[in-house]
């Protein structure tokens, strides 16, 4: 370095430091690129990787300024002071430094119609489906057309916006199962949500100086092509919303949204969709699982893995009160697992995020105390309801207001219980709250080399057939068991109705790559252990004839993870069945229920329901994954089939 510069650096590091008391954090006065200020940061002092990014994407969205986020206190409130002034939040005086936003009705939750995996060949995106049938195992697209998709919609997208650079990790900074981003946005919701999601800031630009490589995240919330009607609190463009992601490059382009998967892309986009491929290539898992730690009454400790759809009861598993005594649960996760085989074959996991993105209608003191114990300081809700009195309030939540207070829906209509005909929150509602907050986080939940997992659930909402709990003969047949879920579809995507949808591993949404070759990585985590997890089915939502849950759930799921712990000891407490192992009779430890279980419906198999679940996995194999299926896949469902099929 010269003098000259050594002394201009300094200069402007002085500057900085004056102009950090007065409007921006962090401003270099004569900090310029490509000649837009920067704001906050110091561009100089990016890795060259990291601007060359910037500045290319300059050269597409045409922003006013940059600003580099630093993640620190003092950035992260002058966004959340200048969202206010904008109206895009405003606060929640009733609790410590929360704050509620309300989206534009067209954008509250994920788009998965619009979500494509961009690959030279289709093939290597989604299997290859007979003609006249329309996969759903995810939507591709050509690069060229991605390109094109992406030039019409960013050309210009934030004239007259601040261009945020967002570093993050997912994972802890220093563990070595993590990975870095770069997210750029025109969204200060997104930039403080990113905050709460992720290690965000400083540390991780530090990290990359040694010129280490990215995955290359751009977001825009778009502006629509019609005019420039932009609403002044959520600005979106729902018709031309999309999400791209370039595997080979490690590349995700995110356009119109401003919503949860949509728009913090560390999460569904990175560690699902992009990491997927990234740990089928490094020979790892990336799974959209939940991790807890459970201590049984001798003070013997395992972790749990457990793949629920969205919003089918991951965070609510994750931060369960046990009712049944002397157990003890602690939380890694609510979301996503990354999970490798350590040197000694022991499979390791961990939570590369850094928050909470729950859903909260249903989230109460009676189903889920340890969220609420949560979620009351530093949390940013999305399209829940607001009380007079400065608080929050959602479906679920009616024994925990003051019966007096007005409630604004999420509308921001006014909103009486008994009278208004739509729902106070939206069904998608959500908070975003630090992880490191959870009274029961687990002491382990940061350690870089991950927690050992012994064992894995599947599950989902199935109203019918399918049994509180079972376990896998071994595991292939678990993997078969992970193809072969199904689930009723919720309010986290664009779905309608309740039809109960194929949703292999809880992956179907966030697959990187093919399904079939998906399959076949699960199959060959057999060759990189001699001590794999056991893997079980749960299912806490089957309904008994009257049209009510059978099973109490939430706290009372304790009882079955009981019974899992007790197998993965070897205790003699299952019979065989056609489709795995269940309890024995009385083998649940029903003590203490409040109300009875009707046990013989809730563990009922019905020949017709299964001989029919198993056409129609059949059916979704042979349409939806056709060639591309594993020969050991097929075998396992032709051994299912002929079991059931003696029945
Ligand atoms: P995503 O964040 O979308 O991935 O969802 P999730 O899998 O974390 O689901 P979550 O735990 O937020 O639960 C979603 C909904 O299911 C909430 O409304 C819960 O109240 C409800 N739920 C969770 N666990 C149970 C249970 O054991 N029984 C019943 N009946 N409902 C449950
Ligand atoms: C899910 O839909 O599985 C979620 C919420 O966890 S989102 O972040 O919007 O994907
Ligand atoms: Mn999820």
């Amino acid at each position: 370095m010269t003098g000259i510069s050594r002394l201009l650096r300094r200069f402007s590091t002085e500057v900085g430091r004056f102009a950090k008391q007065a409007s921006h954090p962090n401003v270099g006065l004569f900090n310029h690129v490509k000649g837009i200020s920067v704001v906050s940061g110091d561009f100089k002092n990016l890795s060259p990787k990291v601007r060359a990014y910037v500045e290319e994407n300059i050269d597409l969205c045409q922003p006013e300024k940059i600003h580099i986020c630093d993640g620190t206190e003092n950035e992260n409130n002058h966004l959340l002071n200048l969202m206010q002034q904008q109206g895009t939040i405003v606060p929640l005086p009733k609790y410590q430094n929360c704050w509620l936003a309300r989206t534009n009705p067209a954008d509250t939750a994920r788009v998965e119609s619009k979500t494509f995996i961009c690959t030279e060949k289709r093939a290597e995106t989604i299997p290859t489906t007979k003609e006249g049938i329309k996969g759903t195992l995810g939507n591709w697209m050509s690069p060229r057309d991605m390109d094109a998709a992406v030039k019409e919609r960013f050309t210009g997208c934030m004239k007259g916006r601040t261009m945020y650079v967002v570093p993050f990790s997912m994972g802890p900074v220093s563990s070595p199962l993590s990975k870095i981003g770069i997210q750029l946005t025109d969204s200060a919701y997104v930039v403080v949500s990113m905050r709460v999601m992720t290690r965000m800031g400083q540390a991780v630009l530090d990290k990359l100086a040694d010129g280490s490589d990215f995955v290359r995240c751009l977001h825009s919330v778009g502006t629509p092509a019609n005019g420039f009607i932009e609403m002044k609190s959520w600005p979106c463009d729902p018709e031309r919303t999309i999400i791209l992601h370039k595997p080979q490059n490690n590349e995700i382009v995110s356009y119109g949204s401003g919503y949860g998967g949509n728009s913090l892309l560390g999460k569904k986009c990175f560690a699902l969709r992009i990491g997927s491929t990234i740990a089928k290539r490094e020979g790892w898992l990336a799974e959209h699982m939940l991790i807890l730690g459970i201590t049984n009454p001798e003070g013997k400790k395992r972790y749990i893995a457990a793949a629920f759809p969205s919003a089918c009861g991951k965070t609510n598993l994750a931060m369960m009160t046990p009712t049944l005594p002397g157990y003890k649960i602690e939380c890694v996760g609510d979301d996503i697992a990354w999970m490798r085989f350590d040197k000694d074959g022991q499979l390791r996991a961990i939570n590369p995020e850094n928050g909470f993105f729950g859903v909260a209608p249903g989230t109460s003191n009676s189903s889920n105390p340890i969220a609420m114990k949560t979620i009351f300081q530093n949390t940013i809700f999305t399209n829940v309801a607001s009380t007079s009195d400065g608080g929050v309030f959602w479906e679920g939540m009616e024994d925990e207001i003051d019966p007096n207070v007005r409630i604004t829906d999420w509308r921001g209509k006014p909103w009486t219980k008994g009278e208004s005909k739509t729902p106070a929150a939206h069904p998608n509602s959500r908070f975003c709250t630090p992880a490191k907050q959870c009274p029961i986080i687990d002491p382990n939940w940061e350690a870089p080399e991950g927690v050992p997992i012994s064992a894995i659930l599947f599950g989902g909402r199935r109203p019918a057939g399918v049994p509180l709990v079972y376990q896998a003969r071994d595991w292939k047949h678990g993997v078969l068991i992970g193809a072969a879920m199904r689930s009723e579809a919720t309010a986290a995507a664009e779905h309608k109705g309740k039809v109960i949808m194929h949703d292999p591993f809880a992956m179907r949404p966030f697959f990187g790559y093919n399904f079939g070759h998906y399959l076949e990585h699960w199959l060959s985590m057999e060759q990189r252990s001699a001590n794999l997890p056991k893997i079980f089915h749960v299912n806490w939502f089957r309904k008994g004839s009257d049209g009510k849950f059978l099973w109490p759930g939430f706290g009372e799921n304790s009882r079955v993870l009981d019974w899992i712990l007790r197998r993965l000891d070897n205790e003699d407490c299952a019979k065989e069945t056609p489709i795995g192992y269940l309890p024995k009779p009385s083998a649940i430890n029903m003590q203490g229920l409040k109300d009875k279980v009707n046990e013989e419906e809730l563990f009922s198999l019905p020949k017709d329901f299964w001989m029919e679940e198993v056409y129609a996995i059949e059916k979704y194999f042979n349409e939806q994954v056709g060639s591309d299926l594993p020969e050991t896949i097929e075998q396992e469902l032709k051994q299912l089939k002929k079991r059931v099929n003696d029945m």
